[in-house]
This record gives structure tokens, C-alpha cells and sequence, in this order.
């Protein structure tokens, strides 16, 4: 039937790019109230004059879901409920007209009225939605009420009882996105009844270097009372939006009231391909109905990229043939004080960044983003993960099958919301089916049954693009099991979200050795790091990312500092990537997060309610130490960027500086002093390291010059050492943050540095991520009690050992040295003995923290005096019976 017409480059002729459709915003002057109480009836009757006026997007969640105050830390904060929405407007009649209610997100279920009709209901936060209104429009003014629920499910028959049941992410409620109300001018249209679709399927199915067959599937619909005789134009226009590429065009007879689809090809000579960051050109893709008399009756007008996409089990990941690894980031739909109610210019400022920092994939994670979002990825280039929400649970008591729940038809019905409303976009590589739904007894809740009619799902609905899934890791604690879900059937690529360093493992290469075992667990199945990442907490720093223990999340209840040091996760970062860039085979790997967001329940770090492990804090105003690292990574632009930058007010005389930079050279100045210089072959992973850099007392000018091309880029910051710290040392001992002032009733006020300068030792053990060292009351013996975290802090860790050693460089000179130690885990006097040297010479003898005390958690002190006459001093600690320990370290220039 097709009948190909058209040609390149004579001006698109009788093809327009503009709509013909009449869409109306519908996004301001609502009416609104959040009243989990207000039934139904009542809601119809009101007349909203003393609801709050609000526009769209909005949600009653902006500030409480999207919030880094500190709170309690198990329960979100944020009002999960019912939030009611009522619009007066006015319509004109519209005879002969078809005319659709558009809803972009609603969430999480929605229920509409107009005139006080029900027009139906929507179960899903995330997708478009629409109602034929044709007939329920009046001419004049007309009222629409739209009961939105957010509420948390209480159990599997609760109407929100639909994916995501749950996940590490707040859960907004309200119309977050917008309303429109769509007019056509015929009854006849490209179908708007087909689950939010636009009604057109295009995809490209053959390419050679010189030649390109897009498909392009229409679905059409006749609402009139006759039988007609259509014609379908199918058009790629050139990005100008004027010059026609190519068209096709066919001719359908569309019976009174029936759908039908009609599918062509157009083929395109020299097709101007969509290729990823470097080049990613869309055409329009025009689809017009016309009726008998030749009249256009509906026009659909999206962007459109002629591309191939494909994932190799070996080789990664390649773009119209051409290998492209995959690097990135995911993101959430969320930001401060604004929750899910976003703005375009929002979305704007999210892909700015994505490209400042060189991304060339984006996972969408944990669910559809708006359409807005997607067109953006596809004016970018960067290849979207676009995702369903099926996050961690399929119900909400345990041992229940989600096919007799309706939760797992919902699931599906979801799924084929997400790709058919997004077929059309370049970007589009991956569908997700789902998120970490391994975990507790799922496997009983038939999860696996549901992952495989998922995955039959998004192939039959589009057969062009592979499938995923984001896995969590499988573990008996820090020990690494082989992952499920990879045996063949569930989806065409696989996804590992993998925390080495930081929820598990303590190696740099686990992450890498994890990898390839999956890989040779499954050669055939291409497989992808779908999240990694570190907290980080921007005033939080560390001397040494060995000296202690990171907090993964408190579960205290605020009774100790949860500990993320930004140089921790910046060294996080930097293994992590140095295993991923050594191994092609993989599909793609994505940073979490590109942001920090809104998370209820967690408290970590030195914010609440939010995840900390974005490389650009919640509200957007910094950029953490590790976007610099992957923008001399990922970019071309000058990268010359000094660490550590916001530890400003320093504990020790010496430091490593690390600066980030893809310069050809830098050269490091302290205090106007040249200090040395890095060539590019000096930095792995742009990475460029100046070790044991003297500070003087006093402000610290550092400079960083690179040398990019002709371009010089220069850092400089100012770091301060206090005159006390500038001679003398102050060392919490296990403790990974810096910098800190401690003011304690036994051993004063200073300003206290990380663990560092020594030789050896262990940490506390790890009983869990996020409880780690001591919470409390620490009794001081004979002076009361110091309460961590509040006075406490150099008490709450301590580093233990057979024998182990710190090594101070100190000027030549006598000292006094303070040594603080409480016994944390010992029961019985004797089971814990040891000595102390200090240069060779014994200065504690046979030392029994508990005895000497007289109780656990007891915090004691010991001095002695040393003189330095070599520029070190040497403490020796030496377990006699057991291991031996410190808390803290005071070495004070007499
Ligand atoms: C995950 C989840 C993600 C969490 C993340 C985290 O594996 O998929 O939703 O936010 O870990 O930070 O723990």
C-alpha cells in the first residue's frame, strides 16, 4: 500500500513540522487540598474556594520529600496522603472535534471527575495518561477533579499496592508534572487512546553506510459514525524543520469507530545518523492523516534519530557499529525543596551538568522521567536507561504470588506505558524491567515469573531494543556469592549495582574480580555496572582514607557522626573507575548518583533525609571533588582542580594534595614556594599526587597551575593550620574525619586530625557499616562523662594491634606526649597488656587499660615526655598479652 513520495532536499513541500492539534495547558489557577479524611462525594460537592490556588507541577511533598534537615531517622518525614486537585475552565463548543484530557504524571493513583463524571483511574506515578472528553466537555465552564494518593500501601489490596512498593527514594504525590487538554480537528485521529502514546512507532530497521528502511507504525482511529478512505504520509524533515529527507505514503479505510494500524517504511538515502554525543542529529518525524478531500485531519510531530544501538557480550557497547563504552551516571527525577514538581528549566540545568561532566549515558533511574527529560538525553546524545519502577518488593506481605495481588498486571500495564510512550526517542538503549528485586524472600514471591513476563513485555512491544535489569550484589557479608537472575530468559543484558568500599569489601580490585566472574559466569550476556558510588559529605574530610572506618548510614538515632569523608568517596571513585576502565567487555557503567536526593529515612554524612552519594549536592550549588574527577576523565575541556579544597581549616604541618587535572603538567606553589611538578604520565586516571607537602602556620596559599595547550588553568586555595597545629599533633585515633575541634574534659580544647602517620594496626571491627566504635557516654575517669559525638569525638574509635607504630616528622626539640586510651571490648582484667616505646626507649609498661580504669569505655590518659633530635618521633605500641590500642595521640612542643 505504501506508495513512496517525497525526495531529498527540495523544501519539505507540503510536509509542515507545526501542530495541528490544539493543545491547551491546563496547568494553572487549580484548586487544591491535602485531606486524607475528604470522601469522595464531599470532595465533588466543594467548591475548592478555600483550597490553596496552586499551578502546575506541583506537589504537596516540595519541601518535606525534598529536605536535607536532620530528622528521625527511621520514619520519612514526608505526608503520604490524599491530595485533591479541582479546576474550573471554560471550553468552547467543539463539534465534529475529538478532544483528550492529558495527564503527563499523576501520583501515584490517580481519580478523575469532570462535571462530576468519573472519567476513569490511573495506577502508576510516572506515566502519561489521557480521557476522551469529547462528549463530557460542555461549552462554557466546566469543573475537573482529580484525587490523587500517594499513600504508603498498608497491604497488598490498598489501591497504591503498585510498583514501586519500594525503594531508596521519596515517593512525592500530586500532579507533578501537567495537564493539557488535547484537540484534533477531526474525529478521525492518530490514536490517543493508546495507554498515553502518541500514536506513532518508528523505528529504524535497516542501515548500511549508505542507506537506512525507518519503519513507521501508525495506530489510527476513526471515532465518527462512517466508514472513510485516509491517507497516511509518514515524513523524516531535516533538523532545519524545513527540508523534507524522505516520505511515504499509504492509504487506509478506517470503519466507523474502529482502530487500525498501518505501518511503511521510508527509505533514506544518505541518512544523517544519530550519533551520540558527537553528533546527535534528529530529524522530525511527521505522521499526517488525511481525510478524503485531502484535508489534514491530524498531524504528529516528534523528533526522531536514525540510529542502531547494540550490546556485546564482549566488546561492549557499539552505536551505528562504532564501539562506544558507555559512561555515566544516573539520576532521580527530584531536587531541593521542589521534590518531583520540576520544572523544564529544571531539567535544563540537570543536562547541563551531565554534559559539563562528560556523560555519555544516563540511567533514569528508578522509574519513567518525563518525556521532557528523555528529549533532552536525545538532544545530548547520551543513551538513556529508561526504567520501570519496579523497585525491591512485589507486595507487601510476604509469600504472596504478585499475579494474584494485580500487582504484577499493573507492572506490565506500567511497562507498556513507558515504551510505547517513549518509543520514538534516539536515546532510548535500555528498557529496564526492574530494580533489586532479589533480595529477602521475593524469590518465593515469584519475582522470577514476573521478571520473565516483564521481559516478554518489552520485547513484543519493541522487539529493536535490548532489556536489563540492575541486580543487587549477593553476599554473606563482606563475602561476594554468585549473582541470580543471570541465567538466560529473564533479560538481554544484565545490570550489578555494586558498593564495594563502601556497604561491603575492602579491596580496591573486589570490584573488578566480582566482575569478571560474572562475566565468565555468563560470556554471553552482556553485562553493565548499573550503580556505584560513595556517600559523600562536603564539610566532611579526611588526612588519610585508611585511618578509619566510613559510616555507610547511621541506624544510631543520631548518637554518633556518620562519617563520609568527600576524600573517602573521591578514593572510592577513583579505584572503582580505574577497575571499569579495564574492562571493555562491559556495556555501560553509571555513577550513583549524579545528585544528592530526597531519601526519608536515611540520616548520614552531615545532612538528613537525603542520599549523600550525588558527585552535585541536592540543591545544585557544588559540585563535590569527584566531578572534577570524572570531567578530566570523561572531557576535553581543561581540567586543572585541587581536592580536598573545602578542608580549609587543617590539623596537621604536613598533607598530600591531590589535584584532578588532564593538563599536559601542572606545577604546585604553597606560600608563593614552588613545591614540584606532575607531567600527564605522572597522573593515572588524571589523577596527580604531591605527597607530604609542608603548611606553615597561618593562612596557606595553594596554587595549582595546568598547563592545557596554550591555555594555563590555575586552582588556588587558602588553607589555614593554626599555630598549635602547626608544632604539634593531635590524632584521633580509627578516626577517618579531619579537622575537627574537640573540646574535652580531659585532654582540652584542639583541633584534632584524622588517623594518620602510622605503621600498621587494625580498626574496629566492623559489626555492620553504620555501627562502627562507640556511641554514648564515655565516663572520664574521675572527671564525669564526655558524650559522643557531641565532646566526644576522639574517644568514639581507636586503632588496635600486636604491634603497631606512628611515625612523626617533627622538628627537633622536647615534647610532651598524651595518650588516651579506653578499653572497648575487653571483660577481664589481664586480657589486655601492652607496652609502649617512644624513639626505642620503653615509656609505658605492661598497661591494662580495664585495670587501670576500672570499667569498660573508661577513658584514661598517660604522658610522658620525649625528646625529638632526628626530625621523628617514633611511637612503638606492643601487645604483651592481647592486642594493644590508643584512642588519641597529643604530641605537644614543651
Ligand atoms: C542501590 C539502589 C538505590 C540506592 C543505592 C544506595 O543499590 O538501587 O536505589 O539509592 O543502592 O545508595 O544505597
Amino acid at each position: 500500500m505504501a506508495c513512496g513520495g517525497g525526495g531529498g532536499g527540495n523544501g519539505a513541500g507540503a510536509v509542515s513540522v507545526d501542530a495541528l492539534r490544539n493543545q491547551t495547558s491546563l496547568a494553572k489557577n487549580w484548586k487544591f487540598v491535602q485531606d486524607d479524611n475528604l470522601t469522595d462525594t464531599q470532595a465533588l460537592a466543594a467548591s475548592g474556594t478555600n483550597w490553596a490556588t496552586v499551578n502546575l507541577p506541583h506537589t504537596w511533598n516540595a519541601i518535606d520529600a525534598a529536605t536535607t534537615a536532620q530528622s528521625t531517622p527511621t520514619t520519612p518525614d514526608y505526608k503520604r496522603g490524599l491530595g485533591w486537585y479541582r479546576l474550573e475552565f471554560d471550553a468552547a463548543a467543539a463539534a465534529g472535534k475529538t478532544r483528550w484530557l492529558q495527564f503527563d504524571a499523576a501520583s501515584m493513583v490517580a481519580d478523575v471527575w469532570l462535571n462530576g463524571v468519573k472519567l476513569g483511574q490511573h495506577r502508576g506515578a510516572f506515566t502519561a495518561f489521557r480521557f476522551d472528553v469529547t462528549s463530557g466537555l460542555k461549552a462554557g465552564k466546566n469543573v475537573l477533579l482529580v484525587k490523587t494518593d500517594n499513600s504508603a500501601a498498608a497491604n497488598d489490596a490498598s489501591p497504591t499496592a503498585i510498583a514501586p512498593l519500594g525503594g531508596d527514594f521519596n515517593v512525592a504525590g500530586g500532579l507533578y508534572r501537567t495537564v493539557s487538554l488535547i484537540e484534533t480537528p477531526s474525529t478521525a485521529h492518530i490514536a490517543l487512546d493508546d495507554l498515553g502514546s502518541s500514536g506513532v512507532f518508528a523505528k529504524t530497521t535497516s542501515l548500511t553506510g549508505t542507506s537506512a528502511t525507518v519503519n513507521v507504525l501508525a495506530k489510527l482511529k476513526n471515532d465518527s459514525s462512517t466508514d472513510g478512505t485516509y491517507t497516511v504520509t509518514a515524513s523524516l524533515v531535516e533538523a532545519d524543520g524545513k527540508t523534507l529527507k524522505k516520505s511515504s505514503t499509504a492509504q487506509v479505510t478506517l470503519k466507523a469507530g474502529q482502530s487500525a494500524p498501518l505501518a511503511q517504511d521510508i527509505n533514506v538515502d544518505q541518512p544523517h545518523l544519530w550519533q551520540g554525543l558527537s553528533d546527535p542529529y534528529l530529524y522530525h518525524l511527521v505522521v499526517e492523516l488525511k481525510d478524503s478531500t485531502g484535508a489534514a485531519v491530524d498531524r504528529v510531530v516528534q523528533r526522531f534519530g536514525v540510529r542502531e544501538m547494540r550490546f556485546d557480550a564482549n566488546q561492549g557497547f557499539f552505536l551505528n557499529g562504532k564501539s562506544i563504552p558507555l559512561h555515566g551516571v544516573n539520576i532521580h527525577q527530584d531536587e531541593l525543596g521542589k521534590a518531583w514538581a520540576i520544572t523544564n528549566e529544571d531539567i535544563d540545568q540537570t543536562f547541563a551538568f551531565i554534559k559539563e561532566v562528560g556523560a555519555n549515558t544516563v540511567r533514569m533511574a528508578h522509574y519513567p522521567h518525563s518525556d521532557y527529560t528523555v528529549q533532552q538525553a536525545d538532544k545530548l546524545g547520551v543513551v538513556v536507561w529508561a526504567e520501570l519502577p519496579l523497585v525491591n518488593a512485589t507486595s507487601k506481605a510476604s509469600l504472596v504470588d504478585p499475579e494474584t495481588t494485580g500487582f504484577a498486571e499493573n507492572a506490565r500495564v506500567q511497562l507498556q506505558e513507558l515504551i510505547r510512550q517513549k518509543f520514538n526517542n534516539a536515546s532510548i538503549g535500555l528498557w529496564s524491567i526492574a530494580n533489586e528485586v532479589t533480595g529477602g524472600n521475593d524469590a518465593r514471591n515469584n519475582v522470577q515469573p514476573l521478571l520473565k513476563s516483564l521481559n516478554q513485555v518489552a520485547k513484543s512491544e519493541d522487539p529493536t531494543r535490548a532489556t536489563t535489569l540492575a541486580n543487587q550484589v549477593t553476599r554473606n557479608g563482606d563475602v561476594v556469592l554468585p549473582d541470580t537472575l543471570t541465567q538466560t530468559g529473564y533479560t538481554d543484558t544484565y545490570g550489578v549495582n555494586r558498593y564495594f568500599q563502601w556497604y561491603y569489601g575492602t579491596s580496591e580490585t573486589q570490584l573488578g574480580e566480582n566482575l569478571d566472574a560474572l562475566h565468565a559466569q555468563i560470556p554471553t550476556q552482556p553485562i553493565g555496572v548499573s550503580e556505584y558510588g560513595a556517600g559523600n559529605a562536603i564539610t566532611h574530610h579526611t588526612d588519610n582514607v585508611f585511618g578509619g572506618r566510613v559510616c555507610s548510614r547511621d541506624t544510631s538515632g543520631f548518637t554518633r557522626i556518620c562519617y563520609q569523608p568527600e576524600g573517602y568517596a573521591n578514593y572510592v571513585h577513583e579505584k572503582a573507575y580505574n577497575e571499569i576502565v579495564k574492562r571493555p567487555y562491559l556495556m555501560g557503567t553509571w555513577i550513583w548518583n549524579m545528585f544528592d536526593f530526597g531519601s526519608g529515612n536515611r540520616h548520614e554524612g552531615d545532612i538528613g533525609q537525603t542520599n549523600t552519594k550525588g558527585i552535585v549536592t541536592f540543591g545544585r550549588d557544588v559540585k563535590k571533588d569527584v566531578f572534577y574527577f570524572y570531567k578530566a576523565n570523561w572531557t576535553q575541556t581543561p581540567v586543572t582542580y585541587i581536592t580536598s579544597r573545602r578542608y580549609t581549616q587543617r590539623a596537621y604541618p604536613v598533607t598530600d594534595i591531590k589535584v584532578y587535572s588532564n593538563a599536559s603538567s601542572i606545577t604546585l606553589q604553597v606560600n608563593g614556594q614552588a613545591v614540584g611538578s606532575k607531567a600527564a604520565a605522572d597522573c593515572p586516571l588524571k589523577v596527580c599526587e604531591f605527597k607530604n607537602v609542608a603548611l606553615q602556620a597561618g593562612n596557606n596559599s595553594v596554587v595549582v597551575n595546568g598547563t592545557h595547550g596554550s591555555e594555563t588553568v590555575t586552582d588556588a586555595v587558602s588553607w589555614n593550620l593554626a599555630q598549635e597545629n602547626a608544632t604539634n599533633f593531635f590524632i584521633a585515633a580509627g578516626g577517618l574525619t579531619t579537622g575537627f575541634l574537640s573540646n574535652d574534659p580531659l585532654l582540652g580544647q584542639h583541633r584534632y586530625g584524622s588517623d594518620n602517620f602510622f605503621v600498621g594496626g587494625e580498626l574496629p571491627p566492623i559489626t555492620g557499616r553504620s555501627s562502627v566504635g562507640l556511641t554514648g557516654a564515655v565516663a572520664i575517669n574521675g572527671l564525669g562523662t564526655t558524650t559522643i559525638p557531641e565532646t566526644g569525638r576522639v574517644w568514639d574509635m581507636w586503632r588496635e594491634g600486636n604491634a603497631f607504630s606512628y611515625n612523626l616528622p617533627l622538628a627537633n626539640g622536647s615534647y610532651m606526649v598524651t595518650l588516651g586510651f579506653l578499653e572497648p571490648t575487653a571483660t577481664a582484667n589481664g586480657a589486655r597488656v601492652f607496652n609502649v616505646n617512644a624513639n626505642g626507649a620503653n615509656q609505658i609498661a605492661n598497661l591494662d587499660v580495664l585495670q587501670a580504669a576500672g570499667a569498660r569505655n573508661t577513658a584514661i590518659v598517660r604522658k610522658f615526655p620525649v625528646t625529638v633530635s632526628n626530625g621523628r618521633l617514633l611511637l612503638d605500641f606492643q601487645g604483651v598479652t592481647g592486642k594493644a590500642i590508643v584512642s588519641n595521640i597529643a604530641v605537644v612542643k614543651q
